[in-house]
């Protein structure tokens, strides 16, 4: 090769590396904080798929509700204009049904259990349904169990939450469930809960020690139960756009990234129960640590039998029977 054509190679190669390395700016939202567990496990995700691509992929995140409520959001991914969410299921039931059977309160009997279903062939079933909704599923992350809070009075047992108004998500479920407490349920999207609490629009709200701890409801919120009457679980969910234009190697990366940013968010959900507690005490927050979990139980048994005919009892039985 004379100088020149070594040259001209050299160009060509670095015209086709350059045309190889062009990078895809993803746009990843999410309901709370950039430091609370959706954003350590949005964060852990990204910067996977940034790794393992090479830097063909990367993210911009945006946190504490930027691109609207959980449904919107989760709509906005179904149609392209959002590329990804880690959304929690609490609107996933008005796209994917079958996802509801996962909101019923005290089905799931500790974080071990929820992990287990959802990381298992049940909770992997309803993941990949998610496809024919036109969403892809790409791992269950987690937003965790939830506990009541209120400004009105210590709740110790369900009678005591008797016609409290409780904002709840925008899913039937809970709100079935939680009128066997006597609760006055008041769905409400997520971005407006914190100016409701504190114009006394709801008396109280539930939500995971993560959430209450990232979104200061100790601010507008007196008493907090540890009630754990629900597990909450959560979803990262990628639009077919992006999915259909990955190869398979891509592919695989997307979906260990979740598995990796998953672990992160759930570690995350076990820091801050460990910690948190003692934090929104600090804060000024009366918590009811020793609840009558019983009461509760029994309030919800009856309603049970809506869910059977709904889910299906073998199906509830199923989940119940995860070790
Ligand atoms: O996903 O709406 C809710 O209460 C959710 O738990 C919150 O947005 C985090």
């Amino acid at each position: 090769m004379t100088k020149n054509a070594t040259q001209l190679a050299a160009l060509a190669l670095i015209a086709l590396t350059g045309a190889a390395s062009a990078q895809t700016v993803l746009k990843i939202g999410y309901a709370t904080s950039k430091e609370s567990h959706y954003g350590v496990g949005s964060t852990a995700f990204c910067d996977e798929i940034e790794r393992g691509t090479q830097g063909r992929y990367k993210c911009q995140q945006f946190p504490s509700s930027a691109l609207g409520g959980e449904r919107e959001q989760i709509e906005a991914v179904q149609l392209g204009t959002q590329d990804l969410t880690n959304t929690s299921t609490g609107p996933l039931g008005n796209f994917l049904p079958e996802a509801k059977i996962f909101d019923i309160p005290f089905l799931f009997r500790d974080y071990n259990h929820a992990r287990h279903t959802m990381d298992g062939p049940i909770g992997q079933d309803v993941l990949k349904k998610l496809q024919g909704k036109g969403l892809i599923g790409l791992a269950w992350t987690e937003n965790g169990f939830r506990h009541m809070t209120n400004s009105k009075r210590a709740i110790v047992q369900a009678s005591d939450a008797a016609g409290l108004k409780l904002r709840t998500m925008e899913n039937k479920v809970h709100m079935e469930g939680y009128k066997t407490f006597g609760l006055l349920p008041t769905p409400m999207p997520f971005p407006e809960l914190f100016t409701a609490l504190q114009q006394g629009t709801v008396d109280g709200q539930e939500n995971p020690i993560p959430v209450i701890l990232s979104s200061k409801f100790s601010q507008v919120q007196k008493h907090l139960s540890l009630t754990g009457h629900v597990y909450s679980p959560a979803v990262l969910l990628l639009s077919p756009m992006v999915w259909n234009k990955l190869n398979d190697a891509d592919k695989k990366v997307f979906v260990e990234a979740a598995a990796k940013g998953a672990a992160a968010q759930r570690k995350k959900v076990n820091d801050d129960e460990n910690s948190g507690i003692a934090q929104l005490k600090k804060d000024g927050m009366q918590v009811v640590e020793k609840v009558d979990g019983d009461s509760f139980r029994k309030a919800v048994a009856p309603a049970y039998a809506g869910f059977a005919k709904e889910f299906g009892a073998d199906k509830i039985a199923a989940i119940q029977a995860v070790k």
